[in-house]
């Protein structure tokens, strides 16, 4: 028995007997040939196969119209939740960005500067201009983060002078009540109200003024992409445009006792001249009941 035969081989190749064995590690050069020819026709058989199944994956996640591009978040109702949609949009695209560049460096890195021998490489130590470049980066990708956020959050809270609709919200355990102070019910000192549903107009300017008669709720249409806290003792307000018709649900997002998740409200925004048809309607009721409906 040859000692060759019984001793492990590394490289796979028939070598003569007597033939001097390679050092661990070092490949052959027909283990070298071999690799050179082989890596474009693997490259050749798995990119079609790798660019269909990338395809695949997104035909069958079943998302239509816009739904990939928002992000997992609903088409909003309001002017002010577009904002908030492209402002987490905009979050997206430059979290990719950064992935992107930050993927590709580290491929690059480990593709071109990959272990070619036992040799040390040249050393380098204190790079100033590579430590600088990344102290300062990230303080202008906060800086820009910060900019769009603080300008879009200044839009949304905006309270412009002489909303078309003013609603007083009252949170409390466990519902909600809706009063409308531009409309009194005739021959009472009452103002309209309705409970557990809520009927603003379309295409108009409303502002909500949110109370809450005992603990810390959370006033919340998922539709609006917003929620503001109701709280105790400090009244809160927010104003939006409303931009579709159509019937919401409304929540409280804050734990507020033992019936907080039937805690709901329905949201239905109509057309202005629907609006006024309901109002008065419901002025006539509210006045031969004598009470909100
Ligand atoms: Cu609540």
């Amino acid at each position: 028995m040859s000692p060759n035969r019984s001793a492990p081989r590394r490289d796979g190749a028939e070598r003569p007997p007597g033939a001097p064995s390679p050092s661990p590690g070092q490949a052959t050069a027909d283990d070298l040939a071999a690799q050179r020819a082989g890596r474009p026709r693997r490259v050749r058989r798995w990119a079609p196969r790798a660019a269909l199944g990338a395809a695949l994956l997104i035909v069958t996640t079943g998302c239509k119209s816009t739904a990939f591009t928002r992000l997992g978040m609903p088409v909003p109702v309001t002017r002010q939740g577009q904002v908030t949609l492209t402002l987490w949009q905009g979050s997206w695209i430059a979290a990719w960005a950064v992935g992107a560049i930050v993927w590709g460096l580290i491929v690059w890195a480990v593709i071109f500067y990959r272990k070619r021998s036992d040799r040390v490489p040249h050393q380098v130590r204190y790079n100033l201009p590579i430590e600088f470049l990344y102290t300062v980066v990230p303080f202008i990708m906060v800086g820009v983060l910060f900019y769009f956020t603080a300008r879009d959050e200044n839009y949304i809270d905006r309270l412009p002078p002489k909303p078309d609709v003013i609603v007083n919200v009252t949170g409390f355990q466990w519902s909600w009540e809706f009063q409308y102070p531009q409309y009194s019910v005739p021959g009472t000192s009452t103002k309209v109200t309705s409970l557990g549903q809520m009927w603003p107009s379309s295409g108009e300017t409303v502002r909500f003024n949110l109370y809450s008669t005992d603990v810390i709720h959370s006033f919340w249409i998922v539709q609006f992409e917003f929620k503001r806290d109701v709280l105790p003792d400090h009244p809160n307000h927010f104003q939006v445009t409303l931009t579709r018709t159509g019937t919401f649900t409304g929540r409280c997002s804050e734990l507020c006792g033992v019936y907080h998740s039937r805690m709901l409200f329905t949201l239905k925004i109509v057309t202005p001249q629907q609006f006024r048809q309901w109002i008065t309607m419901q002025q006539a009721l509210q006045k031969a009941s004598g009470g909100a409906q």
